[in-house]
């Protein structure tokens, strides 16, 4: 038996004993889709090379896609809140954490092969080094949304940032042939996730939206959770086996880059669970009364 056959025997083994449901390196995620799952302000002392946040006004839009089958269009009223303009960086994750996970190094790449619990864990770090309330428990996962500290953003709120206001399919329009302009994706990237803020930005300010990394939002995936979800600030399922990501990335088409398009991945709260090169994420946190 070769070394590499070896591998990935124990490799399959460690998936099994962890309920882990891929190997990773596989091409495309093999998230379900379409089917139910089981089940302007700069942040002053960031870690790693300061953050700009951008105040997201709070306001009411349709949220979804009409060609998705688990995206059926919706109001939704999102209250403010203050969202990174880029995506964590290499940089800035391994100042906090003391690791850089990425399979594609340099300090401004963005952050990758993090996972849901990853990415949740550098959130309270940051709260943590600028002095304000973790927003998660790292032992049930919960989000205390009441926190002043960062959090991913709920696949409401990105979603609504990623539009700033527009309803068409992409934020820049309807026409595919413009991603180019805004995002890094298959027909662009090279076949490698590239430095965050390099092409345009959405109304609001913020890079990447489109592309470059899928970003880990805080919601479970429902895939008809659409169909009863509250209209104010709706924060997704109580409980699901995937996470929900969102915007896209560097080895996916256009298509899956619309503002609509939903996703999912397992959250890999076990060590022995991977993470993968496709994946990232930026945060929020929220206004609070000095900042209103
Ligand atoms: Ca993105």
């Amino acid at each position: 038996m070769n070394p590499k056959t070896t591998a990935a025997i124990l490799l399959s083994a460690a998936l099994l004993l962890s309920g882990c449901e891929r190997t990773p390196g596989t091409d495309e995620p093999k998230a379900t889709k379409g089917s139910p799952v089981q089940n302007a302000v700069r942040s002053t002392n960031s870690p790693g090379a300061p953050t700009e946040v951008v105040r997201i006004p709070g306001g009411r839009f349709q949220m979804g896609d009409s060609q998705e089958t688990d995206a059926k269009p919706h109001p939704v009223t999102v209250s403010a809140f203050f969202m990174d303009k880029i995506l964590v960086t290499q940089e800035q994750y391994e100042k906090a954490m003391g690791e850089n996970p990425s399979r594609w190094k340099g300090g401004r790449n963005p952050v990758e092969q993090v996972r849901w619990s990853d990415a949740v864990k550098f959130c309270n770090k940051r709260s943590e080094l600028e002095g304000l309330r973790p927003c998660y428990d790292l032992k049930t996962w919960k989000c205390d949304f009441d926190g002043d500290g960062y959090r991913l953003p709920t696949e409401a709120e990105w979603e609504y940032a990623c539009r700033a206001g527009t309803s068409t399919a992409y934020f820049f329009g309807d026409d595919p042939a413009k991603l180019g302009d805004y995002g890094w994706f298959d027909k662009n990237s090279g076949g490698h996730p590239r430095p965050v803020g390099q092409k345009q930005p959405n109304a609001w300010g913020l890079f990447d939206m489109c592309g470059n990394l899928w970003e880990w939002c805080n919601d479970f995936y429902g895939v008809d959770y659409y169909n009863a979800s509250p209209v104010a600030d709706p924060k997704g399922p109580d409980a699901g086996s995937t996470k929900v990501v969102r915007g896209g990335a560097w080895r996916f088409s256009a298509e899956r880059c619309r503002a609509g398009y939903r996703y999912n991945e397992n959250p890999g709260y076990a060590d022995v669970c991977f993470g993968y090169d496709i994946y990232g994420f930026r945060c929020v946190r929220k206004v609070t009364g000095a900042t209103k």
